[in-house]
């Protein structure tokens, strides 16, 4: 086909520099359907100097053209994967420039130091003034900290974003399929009364209190000679390992032959099967939640427990600010250390000079995160995992 007429379009031209990329920009809006996307793109790519765009490159040149600092960059990818109402809001947070904020506010206090510091060691042959890093202690002490409460957020973070691991373990039979399915909201795990029934873990994915939660059912716990449920048990046992919340089920009528140990991670116990003793059989159960998949009963409570724990693990810096980005998290790490090691220069009584310059190196730590002394490779990187078109 030859470049003849084969949609009517809408052209919108954005003049720089007030375009999202502050370039000349020219969005064309055509009908939906594949088809005519397709032609337009092979007709365009055609011309001279015009190229299908890299992943993420319209990011990437806002980010060249000032228009963006690096953490706000990353934030667009993060509204895209966003996947739960708390996770949109961290993106919100970072698009409107919160990590910038909170990091500028820090890199104005590490400058004042320096510009002290350097100012005091421009003078120091004229004897006019002697520089004793030490004064700067307290200062130094106070941006590690702001540093480190952001970094505590990221744990939390990682989470919004990725989803919290919710896994169902206990012995056969007692209902872990069952409150699995409940769950979920429809039956995606087969349930039988034979024991063993489960055999892969499985996931599904449920939102709690706005969270985004997977929900992993598992194979039963127990000895056998089965080759095939043995691989699901120890698919169990990793998934033990890599839960951040663990949902531990006894039933009246399952046998428990093999303890489990979820080391330090959280638990929540329950009794399932409340359907089938009495009540004050029940309340003699310690388990935090009583519920009967029969029934329904305590399954909200349940609900209830699994957000209070999930709240359990948030950390907020000021202004409710909260990190996802592994990079971000590293950065900050080793911003700390940076910092760390300014600190035990003032105990070991360093030479100003190399007092000064360690500081000049957590600044520039810190620059690496909103992008003004982030390294190429690490840039490319970072963009690399934008989807074409963003
Ligand atoms: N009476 C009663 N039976 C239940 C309840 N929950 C599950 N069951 C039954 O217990 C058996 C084992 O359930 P399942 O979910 O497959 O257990 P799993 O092996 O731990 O996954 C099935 O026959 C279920 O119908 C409950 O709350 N009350
Ligand atoms: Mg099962």
């Amino acid at each position: 086909m030859g470049a003849g007429i084969f949609d009517d379009a809408v052209v919108t031209y954005f003049p720089a520099p007030n375009s999202a990329t502050g370039e000349d920009v020219v969005e064309i809006s055509v009908h939906g359907g594949e088809f005519i996307q397709q032609e337009l793109l092979r007709v365009l790519a055609n011309q001279d100097s015009v190229r299908l765009a890299e992943p993420g490159e319209f990011t990437l040149r806002s980010f060249l053209n000032e228009k963006i600092d690096l953490s706000r960059a990353e934030a667009v990818a993060e509204t895209i994967n966003a996947q739960s109402a708390a996770a949109h809001q961290l993106a919100q947070d970072h698009l409107h420039g919160g990590i910038r904020r909170y990091l500028d506010q820090i890199k104005h206090d590490l400058l004042l130091i320096i510009s002290f510091v350097e100012a005091e060691l421009d003078f120091s042959d004229q004897e006019i003034s002697r520089v004793k890093p030490e004064k700067h202690l307290d200062q130094i002490q106070s941006i590690k900290r702001r540093a480190e409460t952001l970094l505590s957020t990221y744990f939390y973070g990682q989470r919004l974003m990725d989803g919290f691991r919710v896994v169902l373990i206990g012995p056969t039979n007692a209902g872990k399929s069952s409150i699995f399915n409940v769950l979920c909201g429809f039956d995606r795990a087969i349930v039988t009364e034979y024991p063993g029934t489960t055999r892969d873990t499985i996931e599904g994915e449920l939102s709690i209190a706005g969270h985004r939660v997977i929900l992993i059912d598992t194979a039963g716990i127990r000895a056998v000679n089965d080759p095939i449920e043995n691989i699901g048990i120890d698919r169990s046992l990793l998934e033990l390992d890599r839960a951040d919340i663990v949902l531990s089920i006894h039933a009246p009528d399952a046998q428990v032959d093999m303890p489990l140990f979820p080391g330090k991670t959280p638990v929540i116990s329950i009794f399932n099967k409340s359907d089938l003793i009495s009540d004050q059989a029940t309340a003699k159960t310690t388990a935090d939640v009583i519920i009967s998949c029969k029934t329904g009963s305590g399954i909200d409570l349940l609900r209830q427990k699994l957000a209070e724990k999930i709240l359990l693990s948030r950390t907020m810096a000021d202004g409710g600010l909260i990190i996802a980005s592994q990079r971000q998290a590293d950065t900050l790490q080793r911003f700390s250390d940076a910092c760390l090691a300014a600190e035990t220069g003032i105990f070991s009584k360093i030479e100003p000079e190399y007092f000064a310059s360690d500081l000049r190196n957590a600044l520039s730590i810190l620059g690496e995160i909103t992008g003004e002394t982030t390294p190429d490779d690490i840039l490319n990187e970072i963009f690399s995992t934008f989807c074409i078109g963003k």
